[in-house]
C-alpha cells in the first residue's frame, strides 16, 4: 500500500513538471526598422535591444523608399568590426559565417514578419546590401538567460 503511493506520487510530480516544459512560451515581439532617410543616413535599429531566451518575434520595416534593405542576424560575442569583409563588393562575407539567420532583400515600404528562437549570448544584426553594413547599417543585440 505504502509503496503504491509513493509510486502515485513520482508520478504524479513526473507529469507536472512535463506539463509545465511543454507550456508554450509566448514568443518575445521585436521590432526593426530599416531606414535611408533624413540627414542621418541609413540606420538600422532593434527595439527592445535585450530579450530571453527562447522564441522571438521580429516585425521587421524597410522604411525607404527607394531602396532594397535587408535584416540579418547572427550570435557574434566581439565587436561588428570583425566581421569577414569583403572590400571588393562592399558586402560581409556570409560564406564565412556559418549560424546566419533572417530576412533577405525587403522591398521599399515593406514590412515583414519572422520568429526565430534565440539562445542567450551577444548578436550582431545588420543589411548586408553592398555598402550598407559600412553605412552603419548594424546594430548589437543581446539575449539573456530565461529565470
Ligand atoms: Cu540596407
Amino acid at each position: 500500500m505504502l509503496r503504491r503511493n509513493v509510486f502515485q506520487v513520482l508520478l504524479t510530480a513526473g507529469l507536472f513538471s512535463f506539463m509545465q516544459s511543454a507550456l508554450p512560451v509566448e514568443p518575445t515581439a521585436v521590432t526593426v526598422r530599416l531606414s535611408d532617410g533624413g540627414s542621418t543616413g541609413m540606420s538600422l535599429t532593434v527595439v527592445p535591444s535585450t530579450v530571453p531566451a527562447g522564441p522571438v518575434e521580429f516585425t521587421i520595416t524597410n522604411e525607404s523608399r527607394a531602396l532594397k534593405h535587408e535584416f540579418l542576424i547572427l550570435p557574434w560575442s566581439t565587436d561588428s568590426s570583425a566581421l569577414p569583409y569583403d572590400q571588393k563588393t562592399q558586402q560581409v562575407n556570409e560564406n564565412r559565417l556559418s549560424e546566419l539567420q533572417g530576412v533577405e532583400d525587403l522591398n521599399p515600404r515593406e514590412t515583414v514578419t519572422t520568429r526565430l528562437v534565440l539562445r542567450p549570448g551577444r548578436y550582431v544584426a545588420f543589411c548586408n546590401e553592398p555598402g550598407h553594413f559600412r553605412d552603419a547599417m548594424r546594430a548589437t543585440f543581446n539575449v539573456s538567460s530565461r529565470k
